[in-house]
């Protein structure tokens, strides 16, 4: 009986040891992947873009947010853009320091929370922005066509940033990152009409196996993110293995709250029904109501069809200081701060005291 006893500790003493042991080894990216899991069970996690480094009013103040102004707390998940660092630019498109974006990529995991990462890469065949979609540029940069040394070196560039974001102990911060989003538009130079969709798979291939294999980076989670529309969204999709997460951008952007409702209901059935068939993480990568013109948005328009969903989280865009057409979250004196906040005490609605301490 002793015995036994002592044979069964011990047992569960190495079970127990070799399961620590498999979680230290494993991955950041894998890591992520299991907590993002766990969260999910908890509920929708809150995300904002470029929460931490400006607002409605105000820019680069330290430890401000919006969400957090509001709420008391900072959002479960931040988002972060790194258009131009491909032309060595020290600052985003959208003015924020690259430097400032690593101090905060830092400051939210240490705080527990989640990153998620988008890149506006600007056409490497005309020299304009994103959203010049001329040029056959998706083409040219892929092996074989003139403009491949010039990607190389850009990809070389958002390499090494994703390889400077590290904890205090030194270790790659796991982000979420969604290469080439919105491809279903035409408005992008990696989007529809602009290549074919075997080129686009090419397109994102080509940059996971230079960011996993070249650069080593074990520390993304990668997700595939295109916009909605009435067709399949999987007809761009590069396959399950290079896939961790499937969350598309869908806006309120003309004040029509009833084509949102439906339009989102629609479109998150079809996402968890994808993601459940191929296993994937689901979320609402890009979304909100643009200035914000209803007061009672987030719980009679937003919240009753989010909450009908498994999703891991939506991701509201920026609240940009030196345009205020581009607001999707309350600030202090905002017409829908008091509903905002109501949205919020939703007990499935998690802020970043309700992720950080599962791990
Ligand atoms: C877009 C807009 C732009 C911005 C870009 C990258 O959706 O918000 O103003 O520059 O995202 O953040």
């Amino acid at each position: 009986m002793y015995n036994t006893r002592i044979i069964h500790k011990f047992i569960v003493a190495i079970t127990l040891l070799s399961l620590s042991l498999a979680t230290a080894q494993a991955s950041p990216a894998t890591r992520l992947i299991k907590r993002l899991k766990k969260i999910e069970r908890a509920g929708i996690m809150l995300g904002h873009q470029d929460d931490p480094v400006y607002g409605h009013n105000w820019k680069w103040e330290r430890g401000k947010s919006d969400v957090k102004d509001v709420t008391g707390d900072y959002p479960a998940l931040m988002g972060f853009e790194l258009g131009d660092i491909e032309l060595g630019h020290d600052r985003s498109l959208d003015k924020v320091p690259f430097d400032r974006i690593r101090q905060e990529i830092i400051a939210q995991d240490e705080r527990g929370g989640i990153i998620e990462i988008s890149w506006h890469a600007n056409n490497p065949a005309t020299g304009k922005n994103a959203w010049d979609p001329s040029g056959n540029a998706v083409k040219e940069v892929l092996p074989g066509g003139r403009l491949n040394n010039k990607f190389n070196n850009w990809l070389d560039k958002v390499a090494n940033f994703l390889l400077s974001i590290k904890d205090k102990k030194g270790n790659l911060i796991p982000v979420i990152f969604r290469p080439w989003h919105e491809m279903g538009g035409g408005w992008f130079w990696w989007g529809k009409g602009n290549c074919t969709p075997d080129e686009y798979k090419q397109l994102y291939i080509y940059t996971f196996d230079t960011f996993t294999k070249k650069y080593k980076l074990n520390n993304l989670v990668w997700g595939y993110s295109p916009n909605t529309g009435d067709e399949d969204i999987l007809i761009y999709y590069p396959g399950d293995k290079y896939v961790d997460l499937i969350g598309f951008d869908f806006y309120d952007f003309d004040g029509d709250n009833d084509k949102y409702r439906t339009g989102l209901d629609k479109e998150l059935d079809r996402l968890v029904k994808t993601c459940a068939e191929h296993k994937k993480i689901a979320a609402i990568t890009e979304t909100g109501a643009q200035r914000l013109p209803d007061k009672d948005w987030f719980t009679k328009v937003f919240w009753p069809v989010a909450q009908k969903h498994k999703i891991s989280y939506a991701l509201f865009w920026r609240n940009a200081w030196d345009d205020h057409k581009e607001t999707y979250l309350p600030y202090p004196g905002a017409a829908s701060e008091q509903d905002f906040k109501k949205f919020v005490a939703e007990d499935r609605v998690l802020l970043l005291k309700d992720i950080k301490n599962i791990k």
